[in-house]
């Protein structure tokens, strides 16, 4: 084996959680393993695309009126099923379903929530862009009298856990669960999951800014202000200007090379097109965790509290620096 690194998915998982929860019986790693398992089953039809017939649209819209891929309905029921069948997940919530689904016979038992966008930038999938899958966890809070949708409407401050998989040049998750940001690598030789990125960071500062300036017209003046600035060569800064139009790669970069990620109001998506739930609070929660900053412009992600599933929020990620000059121009300080 020489220097060949097997510390796994599995064993990381159930060594932090050992370090957490000393009397942790293993209920969470091995929710955790589904959504491994999941993954792994959507990356090989992802990469087998155009060779298999997974390719085009399903010729149904979901919840939000958007045309759905085949690829999209594939991933959601793959994971509905592994998440489904480990026993203690009650509550599974998905960007492609209206309503929470209640997984277990008896609808108190499973002591888990599990959110997720199954396939995050689909309409990327035909033209071999990455995609990714985000997923949310939280714990139950049934006892407390809370109706299914009160139980999934928690803040992203009570995510257990979060993360996503990136099917990319390589196949990467990229997890936390409150103890810093773990990022792995899928070693298709082995099919498993093995630590590649322990600790991640975030750069203080970076050189990036991602943002769809299209719509920039359509911005609010402070976020016209900022793009100004990003392109004023002040403070010496050159930045450089990158747009994947997935979630997923575009803060994968933004992790590993910091900047700012923006997804501002628009004239289109007056409160942002992106869902607060299962994209920005995942999002949020590993950006904290790596040392950056995510906010609607006004507070935290973390500390807003979602009205709806399927809720849409303006999201601003990224380094310490950038969010900072971005807050400057709002004239808000960061409420953090
Ligand atoms: P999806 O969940 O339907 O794929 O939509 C979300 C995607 C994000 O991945 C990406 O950041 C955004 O939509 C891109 O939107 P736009 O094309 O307006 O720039
Ligand atoms: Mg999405």
């Amino acid at each position: 084996m020489n220097d060949y690194n097997i510390e796994t998915f599995e064993r990381h998982i159930v060594d932090q959680q050992h370090k957490k929860h000393p009397d942790a019986q293993g209920d969470f790693s091995w929710l955790l393993s589904g959504i491994v398992l999941a993954c792994k089953i959507i990356g090989e039809e992802v990469r087998r695309l155009g060779l298999s017939d997974s390719r085009g649209t399903a010729g149904s819209d979901n919840v939000h009126g958007e045309e759905q891929q085949k690829l999209d309905v594939f991933a959601n029921q793959v994971l509905m099923e592994c998440l489904g069948s480990r026993g203690n997940v009650g509550l599974l919530a998905s960007e492609e379903d209206e309503d929470p689904i209640v997984v277990l016979e008896n609808p108190d038992q499973g002591e888990y929530i599990v959110v997720f966008d199954p396939l995050d930038g689909s309409s990327n999938i035909d033209v071999n862009v990455s995609v990714g899958t985000i997923f949310s966890v939280f714990r139950r809070s049934r006892a407390n009298g809370d109706s299914f949708d009160e139980e999934v409407l928690q803040c992203g401050h009570q995510q257990l856990a979060a993360g996503y998989v990136l099917y990319g040049s390589s196949t990467m998750m990229v997890y936390t669960i409150g103890q810093g940001v773990h990022g792995f690598t899928l070693d298709p030789t082995i099919g498993t999951f093995v630590l590649t990125h322990p600790n991640l960071e975030i750069p203080e500062r970076g050189t990036i800014y991602s943002v769809n300036e299209s719509y920039a017209d359509g911005f609010p003046p402070y976020c016209r202000r900022f793009l100004h600035w990003v392109k004023s060569g002040e403070d010496d800064m050159l930045y450089r200007s990158r747009y994947i139009g997935s979630l997923v790669a575009d803060f994968h970069r933004t992790l590993f090379k910091g900047g700012i990620f923006l997804y501002p109001p628009t004239s289109f998506f007056p409160q942002g097109k992106l869902r607060l739930v299962y994209e920005a609070n995942p999002i949020a929660f590993l950006a904290e965790q790596a040392g950056g900053v995510a906010t609607n412009g006004d507070e935290r992600i973390l500390q807003l509290q979602p009205a709806a599933l399927h809720e849409r929020v303006p999201l601003f990620v990224g380094s310490s620096f950038e969010m900072n000059k971005l807050h400057a121009f709002i004239q808000r300080p960061l409420k953090v």
